[in-house]
């Protein structure tokens, strides 16, 4: 019974909830177009459909309509009190009446028997009665404006974009539903319709992550009649992408956390392949394959109908219902395992797919292995050379520094504390690990030299015990060389030393761009904006204050001591510690497949829908 807190996330919560009332008509067979309207203000939104619409008689007991029954009864009955409902976790079901409880104004109103009725709430509360304000009407449905609750909401101004990519997958997972959606602050106005359904969807999700599929036609399965009414719709397709990538819906709503459905859907296909690898003898001998192996490269799709679904973890995002898992797992797995004897070209090109998964997760663990062998063998002797270490061993007052090349290294090593800071020189570009294997990853000179310094080893093999330093701190130029190379270290700790940014070890310095003095002071300016910032208040104390700027065009420029004051001693720098907020894990994801992926058409989108964010551009 949660909105998913107060943030744009929980604001968002509201429009999915009327959204999906209006999909389930949909899904129920009775509507087959939803209308979605952002207003002028960005703040309101219309959603309608062309369903039988919400009853209007009088209900029985409560001697009031439905309607307003159904608008005013909170889920949990009894007085409604907002903090119930404001703290973070899914929203899925509790049902319009939290949606009009958080909304400073509602208004419904519904074409059903000819005519159209109409009803206006505030927080929740009828501020009219139901009236009849037509007698004749054609075609039948419900319409919901609502306006969330600003006293609520820190924020009320509905994403555009977020919208129209849920609208859109909506479409993709009922392909006879059509959703319009008109954005009234801009203009735009976009028509989703996706008579392929999931097969289209998969196309589509293959096409956006350039991942190559490994055999022609994608498996698809359309289950009805499983336990407790429930029905199951599938999709699959292996790909030369290097790990799997599943999208997993209940009732058309998101589950980003996966859930009880997801791992039937796993089990089934870790079952099916095996037993049709083993009846095909397609493996070799010795090689030892893992679920992770089986499954490397699947893009898959799962949209499981079922009644009274439960949600769990934090973000609600998450299938809870134990006995969901082997209901999917039994109704996929028999099916994959004729549609794979029926197309034993697909079958074989699978199987060449597991084993070459296999293969290189035995390579890469090699290389993993030795790396940890040699910095396992003696904590020192195996550093990289063109590590400076520091004197300290205990890891928690430790600081490793990786600094964008030599002279700035070299600058670094002057002016920082031997005692607890370390230096460790990057030269050239460092691969972008979104689209390398791990053996690739370690073959590189520039990572391979990070992961042995830093000495708790990558990937599946990553033990945070062993880390040597607590804080990992980026040291790049301050121009768009830096922030690429960083862009590319980031990349690589997010895939293969994730527990690392999770943790909080991992940091950005914050070196100078401007040196400003001004009679016996200095002055510090990061960026274009701090200096202005700065020049401001220089003149506000003295307006014909004489003030000399120097830009420094890199950290190699800056003499060791200014690089100690500015941005190595803990005393006087700044940091930016690298986090992933909880909500921002799947916008995490996609926006670093999108940047760092093969598709460069994702990329330019991504530039163009952030262009208006930057501010002083740096080519
Ligand atoms: C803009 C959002 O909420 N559409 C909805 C219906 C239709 C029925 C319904 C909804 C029956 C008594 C529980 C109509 N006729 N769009 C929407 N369309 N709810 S919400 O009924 C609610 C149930 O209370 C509906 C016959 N059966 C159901």
């Amino acid at each position: 019974m949660y909105i998913g807190g107060t943030g744009k996330p929980g604001l968002h919560h509201l429009l999915w909830e009327v959204v999906d009332n209006a999909v389930d008509e949909a899904t129920n067979g009775y509507a087959s177009q939803i209308d979605v309207v952002l207003h002028k203000d960005g703040k309101s939104i219309t959603v309608s459909d062309n369903g039988r619409g919400i009853p209007v008689d009088i209900h029985p007991t409560k001697k009031i309509p439905t309607i307003e029954v159904i608008l005013t009864t909170l889920h949990a009955g009894g007085k409604f009190d907002s903090s119930n409902y404001i703290t973070s976790g899914g929203l899925h079901g509790v049902g319009a009446s939290v949606v009009n409880a958080l909304s400073e104004s509602l208004i419904a109103t519904v074409k059903r028997d000819g005519a159209i009725w109409e009803q206006r709430y505030e927080r929740g509360k009828p501020v009219t009665k139901l009236k009849k304000i037509s007698s004749s009407s054609r075609g039948s449905g419900t319409t919901m404006f609502f306006r969330p609750d600003a006293d609520i909401f820190e924020t009320v101004e509905f994403d555009p974009e977020t919208i129209a990519e849920n609208l859109e997958t909506k479409t993709y997972l009922n392909g006879s539903l059509r959703i319009a959606f008109k954005n009234e602050v801009t203009g735009e106005k976009h028509d989703y319709h996706h008579e392929g359904g999931i097969e289209e969807y998969l196309a589509h999700k293959l096409t956006e992550a350039k991942a190559r599929p490994v055999h022609p036609d994608p498996f698809v399965l359309r289950q009805e009649g499983m336990h407790d009414g429930a029905r199951v719709e599938v999709t699959l397709q292996w790909t030369e992408a290097p790990r799997e990538t599943l999208h997993s819906f209940v009732n058309g709503i998101p589950t980003s956390d996966g859930g009880t459905h997801e791992q039937g859907l796993k089990d089934a296909i870790r079952s099916a392949i095996r037993s049709y690898l083993d009846t095909h003898d397609l493996l070799p001998k010795k090689l030892e394959i893992s679920a992770d192996d089986i499954r490397e490269g699947v893009f898959g799709i799962i949209n499981l109908f079922m009644v009274d679904p439960q949600f769990q973890g934090q973000t609600k995002e998450k299938l809870n219902n134990p006995e969901t898992k082997s209901i999917v797992s039994g109704a996929i797995r028999l099916e994959l395992e004729q549609f794979l004897n029926r197309h034993p070209s697909t079958g074989e090109a699978i199987a060449t797919r597991v084993i070459q998964a296999a293969r290189a997760r035995h390579a890469s663990r090699a290389a993993a292995n030795s790396v940890r062998r040699k910095s396992n063998v003696s904590h020192r002797l195996n550093l990289p050379g063109k590590l400076a270490d520091c004197a300290s061993t205990s890891p928690d007052e430790c600081e490793l520094f990786i600094v964008e090349g030599d002279s700035a290294g070299g600058s670094a090593k002057q002016g920082r504390d031997r005692a607890t800071q370390a230096i460790l020189p990057l030269r050239g570009k460092v691969l972008n690990a979104e689209q390398a294997t791990l053996k690739k990853v370690m073959d590189n000179k520039e990572l391979s030299n990070v992961v042995q310094a830093v000495g708790c080893g990558v990937g599946e093999a990553l033990d945070i015990s062993k880390l040597r330093y607590h804080k990992i701190i980026l040291l790049m130029d301050a121009d768009s060389d830096g922030h690429h190379i960083s862009t590319l270290l980031l990349t690589f700790l997010y895939r293969y030393m994730r527990p690392l940014i999770e943790e909080g070890y991992v940091f950005i310095a914050q070196p100078p761009l401007f040196r400003m003095d001004s009679g016996k002071q200095t002055f510090w300016a990061l960026d274009e904006a701090d200096r202005e910032k700065i020049t401001a208040e220089i003149r506000k104390k003295n307006k014909n204050a004489k003030i000399e700027m120097q830009r420094f065009k890199g950290l190699g420029e800056m003499m060791p001591q200014t690089l100690k004051d500015t941005t190595l001693d803990p005393e006087k720098r700044r940091l930016l510690q690298v986090s992933i907020p909880t909500d921002e894990r799947l916008l995490t994801e996609t926006t670093i497949s999108q940047l760092m992926g093969k598709d460069a058409s994702a990329r330019f989108d991504f530039i163009m829908n952030n262009v208006d964010e930057v501010h002083n551009l740096d080519v």
